[in-house]
């Protein structure tokens, strides 16, 4: 590798510094953690040179740049990344091994930067990685919040929330950035006034202030020389002096604003595809959306004069409606600031923002009560009442005569404001994350947006990054990858298609098979250690990580352990192959189901784990507090691939990809993104289970599901459901899991019983996993399907995804950047 930057002794010599620098200690007095920071700090110098080179070439080539606003990122640990894209982590792991040091260890000393609940943040992560990787300018858009996402604790089968400090001991992969510091104002009241050539003004006045103080965090393009910024933002009061307020005696609006700075960026709220309407999530909002967009502002007058041209060097991508509110901001800049009329603003406006869509799940649609949104930003709701005035007369336009379409569509309604209905109207583009889920909305949920605006509408499939889920997390795998075709996969993902060949070719199985036993070997330390459960590693590994949500059906999965228990138990005699079903979930804080399935899956796992009599034919495992680093290396062990949502209800999926990528075999329903993988590696190399999304559609529709009469004929469920209300896994309290039976068999208020289908779906699932034990007896068989998986995973690489954007939506040009001297 062309690695002077990472010279050997130069590079401990570094080290050796850094430690003396920052700790007054030699290498040897230096604890794991102060190694850490040493090493990353001398990754962050090679850093600062590409950064710098990067915006030189910016600057002198003036391209346009995509600014991708997300309330989350969820980034995952910096360092082994940062090596694998410098192309230097084999150079730095041989010269930490020389000093008596193992850059995993040193890895594992890296907080997870946890800015993200799951899907949605993960996909910005890889989203920012593959626009640096194939050189377009691109700035992340977000929150450095105080605490990330809680870190989970099981105490007693139950989750228990603790607060994710992940600044503690320094995070050394930011940059506080505060020449770049912007106003951000809440509150007050407008007042209008004529000005001498009679236009009217409006004024904003009696507002509150934060200064917004951004962190940048670098990220760095594979092999290169590019690096990107992931803008954090920071909220810091204003300073005394400045405040006026204070002066006058207003000691009250003083501490206000000091409180406000600090309980903005406090928390990220840990719902994931469920709203919670509160008022500090609209401030949190409203401050990062409005600083990002005030500094995109500057950062082009800074060059150009002609702000009409801002369209030409500047796309705002809006992840999900969370950042919408950036529409009413640009067009407040535009028209207040700026001065301009609103046509000419709204143009500029609709040319620059794009909207991606994450979600069909009705409770996920963001809407805000027109009380807290008019209070807090009393000017920029005027702007978007004004939006929605003129986008009702578009509506009566197109569907004139009926009353019904703008109730359905109009951006203020009932009192609310829709964002969605607000990122649609004001957007050139609205994007689905999955062809399945794309045309469910043009189809279903946004019929009639598309209806009006067909053009706009458009799919982008998601999509996950190679460097860290393949060539970061599975070395092994890597390693082999490149022995047979080379390593132009790690920058051009289709190659893997090249695979394919060595499917029938038993040397080429047994190694991949091996390198599937290394990593469950690894996998089954790793449990040993956190769990103090040991674990079969010849077992077939079934595994479901992801956010706990009904929709997603974690209660079907063990629901279907349960009945297996209850098989093995009548007959003893029977084979079975041996299992280890895992599942890895962390449930919103206050989603009460969702917590009991957790305390469900921990109990039923104490019983079956301790249950000597069935000889260690099934484990239950729950690994605690899932997250980026863990996940890595539970996709390189994994056998089958949990993907069993109700179909219709999940956007795409993103584990299913990084499942596939690393050989493991899809177990799902015909929901979001698998619908793809099913396309690509064939129905022969997957399981596939369930209803339909347009058969769930249809029951939804005409209300005719029943799951009293599936459990009053089907004795197995039967007995399933009795056993989560007669104490078999609740001894001391037989009626704590009765909640979970309710939502399957009782009608509640709000609600139809089995919402989600669990029990419709129950015996197609059964059948289909049992067909998975018959595949697996079969070495060379799933040897073949398993390497199939990995081969024909080339589309699912973030690197498509974004090439998609930059195409349809952004039009962005690549840059190259020199390598700095
Ligand atoms: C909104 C308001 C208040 C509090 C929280 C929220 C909130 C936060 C996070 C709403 C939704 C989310 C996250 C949604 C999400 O992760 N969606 C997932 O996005 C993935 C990437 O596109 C898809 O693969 C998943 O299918 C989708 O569920």
């Amino acid at each position: 590798m062309q690695n002077q930057m990472f010279e050997k002794e130069k590079f401990i010599q570094e080290i050796k510094d850094n430690v003396k620098n920052l700790y007054r200690k030699t290498l040897e007095e230096a604890s794991q953690q102060e190694v850490y920071q040493a090493v990353s700090q001398a990754v962050k110098e090679v850093i600062i040179d590409q950064w710098l080179a990067t915006q030189k070439t910016m600057e002198k080539e003036d391209p346009k740049m995509v600014y991708y606003m997300s309330m989350e990122f969820l980034m995952g640990r910096a360092l082994g990344n940062n090596l694998i894209n410098l192309t230097a982590y084999k150079e730095v792991k041989e010269a930490l091994e020389e000093i008596g040091f193992d850059l995993n260890v040193i890895e594992d000393e890296e907080p997870d930067p946890a800015l993200g609940n799951g899907g949605l943040g993960r996909l910005a992560a890889c989203f920012m990685e593959s626009l640096s990787t194939l050189g377009y300018p691109a700035y992340g858009c977000g929150i450095r919040y105080r605490y990330g996402l809680f870190r989970q604790k099981i105490e007693n089968g139950f989750q228990v929330e603790v607060p994710d400090n992940w600044l503690k001991d320094g995070y050394p992969f930011e940059m506080r950035r505060p020449e770049h510091t912007f106003q951000v104002k809440f509150g007050g009241y407008v007042r209008s006034e004529g000005d001498p050539s009679g236009k009217t003004r409006f004024i904003h006045e009696g507002y509150q202030t934060v200064r917004a103080v951004p962190y940048d965090m670098p990220v760095v393009g594979y092999n290169n020389n590019m690096v990107n910024a992931l803008i954090a933002w920071d909220a810091e009061p204003e300073e005394y002096f400045e405040l006026d307020a204070f002066d006058k005696g207003d000691y009250k609006k003083a501490v206000e604003q000091e409180n406000l700075a600090k309980n903005l960026v406090e928390v990220l709220y840990p719902n994931d595809n469920h709203i919670q309407g509160k008022e500090l999530r609209l401030k949190q909002q409203y401050f990062f959306v409005s600083a990002s967009v005030q500094r995109a502002v500057a950062r082009y007058k800074k060059y150009h004069t002609d702000l009409h041209k801002l369209p030409d060097k500047v796309a705002i991508q809006l992840n999900d409606t969370h950042p919408t509110v950036a529409v009413a901001e640009l067009m407040r800049i535009l028209l207040d600031e700026e001065n301009m009329e609103w046509d000419e603003a709204w143009t500029i406006t609709t040319r620059t923002c794009a909207y991606t869509n994450h979600t069909i799940m009705s409770e996920a649609l963001e809407k805000w009560p027109i009380e807290i949104f008019s209070r807090l930003l009393p000017r920029v709701y005027q702007i978007i009442e004004e939006i929605n005035r003129r986008f009702i007369l578009d509506i009566e336009k197109k569907f004139p005569g009926d009353y019904n379409k703008v109730k359905k569509m109009a951006i203020i309604f009932d009192g609310q404001v829709k964002m969605a209905h607000l990122a649609i109207a004001a957007g050139c583009s609205v994007n689905g994350v999955a062809r399945l889920h794309t045309e469910i909305l043009k189809n279903q949920e946004l019929h009639e947006f598309y209806q009006m605006f067909p053009e706009k509408f458009n799919n982008k499939t998601n999509g996950i990054t190679q460097r860290r889920f393949l060539y970061h997390g599975n070395p092994l795998l890597a390693e082999w990858v490149n022995k047979y075709i080379g390593n132009d996969w790690v920058t051009n993902l289709s190659h893997l298609e090249k695979l394919a060949v060595y499917a029938d070719d038993e040397k080429a199985q047994q190694e991949f098979m091996n390198i599937k036993y290394q990593n469950k070997l690894r996998l089954a330390e790793y449990i040993r250690k956190h769990n103090g459960i040991e674990i079969n590693p010849r077992s077939i590994f079934d595994v479901q990580v992801k956010r706990l949500h009904e929709y997603k059906r974690q209660l079907l999965n063990i629901l279907h352990v349960m009945y297996l228990y209850n098989k093995i138990k009548e007959h003893p005699e029977m084979e079975f192959y041996p299992r280890t079903f895992i599942f890895g979930a962390k449930a919103a804080a206050g989603y009460r189901i969702a917590k009991l399935t957790i305390k469900l899956i921990n109990s039923v796992a104490d019983v079956i784990n301790n249950d000597a009599s069935i000889g260690g034919k099934i484990k239950v495992v729950f690994i605690e507090d899932y997250k980026v680093s863990i996940a890595e290396q539970i996709f390189a062990a994994s056998d089958v691939s949990e993907q069993i949502s109700t179909a219709s209800k999940e956007a795409s999926g993103t584990g299913n990809m990084k499942f596939m990528l690393n050989g493991a075999v899809t177990l799902g329903t015909m929901d979001g993104a698998n619908v793809e993988i099913v396309e690509e590696v064939g129905e022969e190399n997957a399981f596939i289970f369930g209803m339909s999304s347009q058969e769930v559609i249809d029951h939804e529709q005409k209300r005719d599901y029943d799951p009293m009469q599936i459990f009053n004929n089907d004795q197995d469920i039967r007995q399933v459901l009795m056993q989560l209300i007669n104490g078999m896994y609740s001894r001391n309290d037989p009626e704590l899991f009765r909640p979970l039976y309710n939502s399957l068999l009782n009608t509640q208020d709000t609600q139809y019983a089995d919402t989600y289908f669990i029990l419709k779906d129950f015996r197609s699932y059964a059948e289909v996993q049992s067909r998975v034990e018959k595949a697996y007896r079969d070495e060379k068989g799933w040897a073949k399907m398993a390497m199939l998986n990995t081969a024909h995973s080339g589309k699912f690489t973030s690197d498509r995804t974004i090439q998609q954007y930059v195409d349809d939506i952004w039009h962005l040009d690549k840059i190259k950047v020199e390598t700095p001297k």
